[in-house]
């Protein structure tokens, strides 16, 4: 029987995420799982248009940290309640393209709010819905940068240094969870990345 997951999967811009979970769709529709996939800003109607905001470049428009955050956890909340936790009641597998530990490494630890501050901020959005397993897709910045197609958008037009501290601020994480966080080789070819993805996944839902 299928049994409840809650798969996330994490990582700086370009990294691969959205082919990956492609590949591990395909993966889990042959074997015949219920499964949804979702993504982080959005997910819901009112999650999308959080997304504009956050994402498109507004001339004039400022946004300091706190009040980004706030914007990434009121789409996460309204992910949770409308999408996230049905799907896992109706023992639905949940592959979510990007969720808490984003903000806690762009928004914690690149802009400077703090891990732990970020942490203990969203637990009271997130309630017991934590991941069963998160794939940490790493690179290089300037490779994942470099492997965006579209313009830039407003976080992906940051500074490097932004994009290195997002990377670093995901490797302490990975640190600070070892249980649920694995770190996958995303710099190796997109059949590497699926290899070694699918191996945890295969041994979380056997
Ligand atoms: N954010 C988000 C926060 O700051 N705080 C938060 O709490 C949350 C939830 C979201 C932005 O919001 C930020 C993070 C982001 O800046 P987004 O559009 O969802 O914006 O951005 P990304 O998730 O980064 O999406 P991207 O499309 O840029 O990256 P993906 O999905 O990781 O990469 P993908 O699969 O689209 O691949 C990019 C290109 O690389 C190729 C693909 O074919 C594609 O052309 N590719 C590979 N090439 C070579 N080798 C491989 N292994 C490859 N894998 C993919």
């Amino acid at each position: 029987m299928n049994k409840r997951y809650f798969i996330t999967f994490e990582g700086g811009e370009g990294a691969g995420k959205t082919s990956l979970i492609e590949s591990i769709q395909k993966y889990l529709l042959d074997k015949d799982l219920k499964f949804i996939s979702t993504r982080e800003p959005g997910g819901t109607s009112f999650g999308e248009h959080i997304r504009n905001l956050l994402l498109q470049e507004k001339k004039g428009m400022k946004m300091s940290s706190k009040a980004e955050l706030c914007l990434f956890l009121a789409s996460r909340a309204q992910h949770i309640k409308e999408v996230i936790k049905p799907a896992l009641d109706e023992n639905k597998i949940v592959l979510s393209d990007r969720y808490n530990d984003s903000s806690v490494a762009y928004q914690g630890h690149a802009r400077g709010l703090g891990i732990d501050a970020v942490i203990k901020f969203s637990s009271y959005i997130i309630e017991d819905a934590i991941p069963d397993l998160t794939l940490y897709l790493d690179i290089d910045p300037k490779i994942g940068l470099s492997r965006v197609q579209t313009k830039y958008d407003r976080i992906e037009s940051e500074t490097i240094e932004f994009h290195q501290k997002i990377r670093e601020g995901f490797h302490i994480l990975a640190e600070k969870f070892p249980q649920r966080i694995k770190i996958i080789d995303a710099q190796k070819s997109k059949k590497d990345v699926f290899d070694s993805s699918i191996n945890y996944i295969a041994k979380l839902i056997s």
